[in-house]
Parts: C-alpha cells; sequence; structure tokens
C-alpha cells in the first residue's frame, strides 16, 4: 500500500525544498519561494499568508511550526468518515469528469468496507462508454462483492434503481455508484445526475446518502472549478482526491476547505485497490515538509 510520503513526492520536490528545515528562512529569496508556492496550486491568499508569517519575526516558535500551524488551520478539522449503521444500504454516487479515477475509486471503497466487516454491492451506472460497466465488474470479482450493472446505451437513473433494489433484498450494507464521466459544461449529461438521485430516492427514501466527487491532483485548481460547478448540479456531501502520488500541485488541497467547504473523506494514492486512505491533514502536511524530498516511501 502507498504511504503519504511516497506519494506526495512530486509536490513535495517543488515545495519542500522550502518547507524543510535545511534551508535558512533569512536567505530565503520571498519571490522565489512565492512562485514556487504558486507553481504547486497553493492558494494565492494562502501563499501571501505563508509569506507574511515567514518575514514576520514576532514570533519564537520555528518556521516548520509556524507553517504548520499555518497549513493545518486552512485544511481545517475532518471528521474521519465510518460508514452510518442505520438506514441501509448506505448508497453513495460518485461523480467526476472524465478519467478522474471514479471506477477504480469505486472498487477501492468496496474494498475497504470488506476489510470492515460490511458487505458492499457495487452498481456500474456507466451506460455511456462500451467497456464503462464491464470494468466495474471485473473489479467487483477481484474485490469479491455482489455488482449490479447496465448495457451500453442503458437509462443510467434505471440502473442505479435496481442496484439499490437489489442491494435491499441481498442485505447489502453499502452501494457505490460509479457513474460515467462528465464535463462539467456538458448540460444534457449533466442533467442525468439529478435523474438519477430521483430514481434511487424513490427505491429507498433518502438514496442516495451521500455523493462524493472525485477530483484528480494532477489537474491541481482546475479541480476546485469541476467540483463548484459539480455542487450546483448536485450538493456535494464529500471529496475524494485522487492520484496525489503523480501529482505537483497538490496545494490545491488548501483551497478545497476556504472555497467548497466539503470535507475531503480519502485520498487516491496509487492505482491498487489498497491504495486509498483516509484524508488526514497532519500527514499531509508533515509529509510535505519532509527534509528527505528524495525518499521513496515512508
Ligand atoms: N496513480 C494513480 N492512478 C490512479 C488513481 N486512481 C485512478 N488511477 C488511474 O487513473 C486511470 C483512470 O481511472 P478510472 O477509475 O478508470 O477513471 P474514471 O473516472 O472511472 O474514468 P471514466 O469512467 O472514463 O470517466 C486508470 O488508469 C487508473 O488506474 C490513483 O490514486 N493514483
Ligand atoms: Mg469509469
Amino acid at each position: 500500500m502507498a504511504g503519504w510520503l511516497g506519494a506526495l513526492k512530486k509536490t513535495r520536490n517543488i515545495i519542500g525544498k522550502v518547507f524543510s528545515s535545511k534551508v535558512n528562512i533569512d536567505e530565503l529569496d520571498i519571490e522565489e519561494l512565492e512562485e514556487i508556492l504558486l507553481r504547486s496550486d497553493v492558494p494565492v491568499r494562502l501563499t501571501m499568508d505563508i509569506v507574511d508569517e515567514l518575514e514576520s519575526p514576532r514570533r519564537k516558535a520555528t518556521r516548520r511550526e509556524r507553517l504548520t500551524e499555518l497549513l493545518m488551520k486552512e485544511l481545517g478539522e475532518t471528521p474521519e468518515f465510518n460508514w452510518p449503521s442505520d438506514n441501509k444500504p448506505y448508497v453513495v454516487m460518485l461523480l467526476g469528469i472524465n478519467g478522474s479515477g471514479k471506477t477504480t475509486t469505486a472498487a477501492k471503497l468496496a474494498k475497504r468496507a470488506i476489510g470492515q466487516g460490511l458487505k458492499p454491492m457495487l452498481c456500474g451506472s456507466d451506460t455511456f462508454r462500451a467497456a464503462g460497466s464491464s470494468q466495474l465488474k471485473l473489479w467487483s470479482e477481484k474485490v469479491g462483492c455482489d455488482f449490479v450493472g447496465g448495457e451500453m446505451g442503458h437509462d443510467a437513473a434505471g440502473v442505479a434503481y435496481n442496484a439499490v433494489e437489489s442491494a435491499i433484498e441481498k442485505k447489502c450494507d453499502v452501494v457505490l455508484v460509479d457513474t460515467a464521466g462528465r464535463m462539467h459544461t456538458k448540460t444534457p449529461l449533466m442533467d442525468e445526475l439529478p435523474k438519477m438521485c430521483r430514481s434511487m430516492d424513490k427505491r429507498r427514501a433518502g438514496a442516495p446518502d451521500a455523493v462524493w466527487m472525485v477530483l484528480d491532483a494532477s489537474l491541481g485548481q482546475n479541480a476546485v472549478i469541476q467540483a463548484k460547478q459539480f455542487n450546483e448540479v448536485v450538493p456535494l456531501t464529500g471529496i475524494i482526491v485522487t492520484k496525489l502520488d503523480g501529482s505537483s500541485k497538490a496545494g490545491f488541497l488548501f483551497s478545497v476547505k476556504t472555497e467548497l467547504n466539503i470535507p475531503i473523506l480519502f485520498t487516491g494514492l496509487g492505482e491498487d485497490e489498497d491504495d486509498l486512505v483516509p484524508f488526514n491533514p497532519e500527514e499531509f502536511v508533515n509529509a510535505l515538509f519532509d527534509e528527505n524530498s528524495d525518499a521513496d516511501e515512508v
């Protein structure tokens, strides 16, 4: 299983140099620092705050302590996610733009639920592409869980309804509804999302219980813009950030709380079914500070 330190290598290679305690704060060229932070997609306002903090001589705490405090404050509290035990099955809809990692994340979440002694169902509602649903079916066989899917061209809302129905019959604890990738700018496809929600609600009032957007970390700040637009169509209750292992723009995570106020629940740190970890602000910030920026693993 991938760890935080290895995963954040690319972002740390850029901003870790600044945060490493080997660098003498007094010798830092502030303009260079600003440029480095902005390059890794740390939001502009936070970058300014960091610069102010580093320039200010008013506190005795070490630079690392001052920065950690500032960054942790920006990420805010992240309540640990636990699958609720009432009102089963707990239905989660995963959405996002094309290729963000929805299908892989659905499988990772199913694996995680199994590990916690729960019975998940994977729902392949990506009827837009020929391989959309079958890709998830293969995952369901790999992780070992129930699956309901639809053929290409089928109504995605109908597939989601069937999955909730089947999950009720089979007494599943969790349903993970994988949706087709869609651009936030394409209206007809975006309209399908509230339709899917209404359809699931008809089978079990309140479903979906959660709507999680899957964001590709390599997109940096663009991912935040996408989330804002999805949030206007279907209110998001959580965010999952994938591909943190390949991103040099992980600084955008610092804008998620302030700009969206939606909790980051999990992060994807690799392509395998085990490479999903709960988001932990402290580990994230500490991994950015690690001094051995070439270190490959925890
Ligand atoms: N390195 C890395 N790769 C990932 C991660 N999550 C997903 N991927 C890869 O990203 C690619 C796309 O993943 P999918 O899960 O198919 O993405 P999707 O959002 O379902 O794609 P569409 O259904 O086409 O919209 C695959 O090659 C995955 O292996 C991650 O956390 N880290
Ligand atoms: Mg997919």
